[in-house]
């Protein structure tokens, strides 16, 4: 695909792009489904990286504290927690630049996932930067998918973060693919970007073989501290086609509607499912902000006659 394709997609009457999505995610998908997801942050804050948007970045005031990474007892009772509640996916995030072989905290994460795989759902972290021989030794250990986003254009992306550049990430998302792991990676609107930023975001992504497994669509929190706290909230027309468009050029992609739902009414939300959202973060918090609370998600899931991934619907 190219920046110029994308363009003509996102730029047609607002219902011939929903209608179009929508037959799109009814051709490839067997029935109106939406994947809950569960998010914990296993080892938060006091991330060296600078991260514009992120409470995360120990450069910025925003008040979370630097943890320790989880113990894997405490992560194992929360992800059965999280089964029992009707997740097939469990993602655990580390507010780290990245990690490598050898190092303890490596080994760490390498154990918890090796107990949390046993429990039979989706397994995805999010550790930052890594090599080939991390990817292989998470593939081994029972990671099924890496999140990790471009988050914007390549043009935009020195705008945002200083600390490492957008090809790193394009580095860490082939060695995850060579690894044979299934590549989660989207991006953030809402901090300024042009539309043609956001488009030429998803002309990255639609150039990957193979294809992302899943695209998470976070629409900024502007977290007290962080240089993007001023951020205006993204239009939500814009958010369904950008959803809608991601949903045609994309069609067997998980699109995850992430961060951000708390100020999405619920008939925007609605609109997103409509336009080929099918995936949404499950649980009160996602890993520093919040998320809408599980009975309100029930609720909603439930007016919109929508199922959820692995439960029985016949
Ligand atoms: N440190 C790892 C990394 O950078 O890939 C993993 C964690 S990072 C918090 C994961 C993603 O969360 C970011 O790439 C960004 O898309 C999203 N995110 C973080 N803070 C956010 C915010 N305030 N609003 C919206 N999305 C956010
Ligand atoms: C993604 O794209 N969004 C999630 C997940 N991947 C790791 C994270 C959202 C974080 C929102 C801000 C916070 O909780 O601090
Ligand atoms: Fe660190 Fe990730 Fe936050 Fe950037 S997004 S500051 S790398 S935790």
């Amino acid at each position: 695909m190219t920046l110029v394709d994308l363009q003509k997609i996102y730029s047609q009457p607002f219902f011939d792009l929903i209608s179009r999505a929508r037959s799109v995610y009814l051709e490839h998908w067997a029935r109106d489904e939406v994947q809950l997801c569960t998010l914990l942050s296993i080892k938060t804050g006091g991330c060296s990286e600078d991260c514009a948007y992120c409470a995360q970045s120990a450069r910025y005031s925003t008040g979370v504290d630097a943890g320790r990474l989880m113990k894997t007892e405490e992560v194992l009772q929360l992800a059965e927690r999280a089964r029992e509640n009707g997740s097939t996916r469990f993602c655990m995030g580390a507010a780290w630049k990245g990690v490598r072989e050898g190092e303890a905290k490596f080994e760490q994460v390498l154990d918890i996932v090796r107990n949390v795989s046993r429990l039979g759902m989706e397994v995805c972290v999010t550790l930052g930067h890594l090599g080939l021989s991390e990817a292989k030794k998470l593939k081994e250990a029972g990671v099924t998918a890496y999140n990790h986003n471009l988050d914007t254009s390549e043009e935009f992306y020195p705008e945002i973060v200083s600390t490492h550049t957008f090809q790193d990430r394009l580095d860490t998302i082939s060695a995850v693919q060579s690894a044979g792991i299934s590549v989660c990676c989207g991006g953030i609107i809402g901090m300024g970007e042009t539309e043609t930023d956001r488009l030429k975001m998803l002309e990255v992504l639609t150039n990957f073989d193979p294809a992302p497994e899943s695209v998470p669509i976070n629409c900024l929190i502007p977290m007290p501290g962080t240089p993007l706290e001023d951020q205006p909230p993204v239009d939500v027309f814009e958010l369904v086609r950008l959803i809608a468009t991601t949903r045609i050029v994309l069609p067997n992609a998980r699109v995850r509607m992430s961060a951000g739902r708390t100020r999405l009414s619920k008939e925007a939300q609605a609109l997103c499912f409509f336009a080929g959202a099918n995936s949404i973060f499950y649980g009160n918090k996602l890993l520093t902000a919040a998320n809408p609370g599980v009975d309100e998600d029930r609720e909603l899931l439930a007016a919109l006659d929508l199922g959820t991934h692995g439960s029985d619907q016949e």
